[in-house]
């Protein structure tokens, strides 16, 4: 049985995740903030063995704590799924919120690194591995307001290619996926509990589901030893650029 380790299983796109994997019949170490998010997933995932990690991904000796306490059975991580992280306000770069900024980068940046340098002893040691980076399209476009989101998310789209360059001796796989808009918690969260505001990002076309995202990485990550799937755009079909949507 195969070790996956999914960061933001809480919610979104990571929970989605989880059970795509627990289907396919991974083991799994499901990671977030929220323990009773995590432990109403694992009450789910009836036949999969899971182990809760509760940590935030900006607290660099919270995430090596964590990941040193993983039973020996979760030890060796087979696929790690970096997909905690956040958008926070949508703001003109002059009137943006400097707490904000910090969340952003170090969520979506430096967590990344946190967790991904904490996992890899595990796949050196045993010279196989597999990295799925969530990035997004605001990392390959800048649109207006979205600044420093989507500077964090351009951070990720060159982190996954300098970690496939750095760990293709090593024989680990690192591949990114770049969702357009997905229906989440995303825009509540970045909008700071607005469920209004939220709900108005998807008025009027249809956004890909957290599900839809999970079929990919699934796909991704089973694929057979010699292939790896490095990069996917993955848009809602009234999609056709960060902010260019066919609305009714
Ligand atoms: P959600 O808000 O639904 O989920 C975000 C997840 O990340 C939660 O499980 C949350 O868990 C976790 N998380 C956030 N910050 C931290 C932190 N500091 N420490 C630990 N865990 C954290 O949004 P999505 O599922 O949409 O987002 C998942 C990823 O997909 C993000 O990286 C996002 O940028 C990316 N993305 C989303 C798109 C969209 O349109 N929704 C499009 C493109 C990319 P908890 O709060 O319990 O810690
Ligand atoms: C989330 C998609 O376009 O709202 O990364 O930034 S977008």
């Amino acid at each position: 049985m195969k070790t996956a380790f999914v960061t933001g299983a809480s919610s979104g796109i990571g929970r989605a995740t989880a059970v795509a994997l627990a289907e396919d019949g991974f083991r799994l170490v499901l990671a977030g903030r929220r323990r009773e998010r995590l432990e109403e997933l694992a009450t789910e995932l009836v036949g999969t063995p899971t182990h809760l990690l509760t940590f935030d991904v900006r607290d660099r000796a919270a995430v090596e704590a964590a990941v040193s306490s993983l039973p020996t059975e979760f030890q060796d991580v087979d696929v790690l799924i970096n997909n905690a992280g956040n958008a926070h306000g949508l703001a003109p770069i002059q009137e943006g919120n400097p707490q904000d900024w910090d969340d952003m980068l170090d969520g979506n940046v430096k967590g990344l690194l946190y967790v991904s340098r904490a996992v890899l002893p595990a796949m050196m040691r045993r010279n196989v591995g597999h990295i799925v980076n969530i990035g997004s399209i605001a990392g390959h476009e800048a649109y207006a307001n979205g600044n420093v989101y989507c500077a964090s998310k351009a951070a990720v789209a060159s982190l996954t290619k300098g970690m496939r360059l750095d760990l293709l001796p090593h024989n680990i796989r690192v591949a990114e996926v770049n969702p357009g808009a997905v229906e989440t918690e995303f825009s509540e969260v970045r909008f700071k509990g607005d469920a209004a505001r939220a709900a108005k990002v998807y008025d009027g076309f249809e956004p890909l589901k957290a599900e839809d995202v999970a079929d990919v990485i699934r796909f991704m990550v089973t694929r057979p030893p010699h292939v790896n799937v490095a990069e996917v755009l993955l848009l809602p079909a009234a999609q056709g650029a960060a902010t260019t949507i066919r609305r009714t």
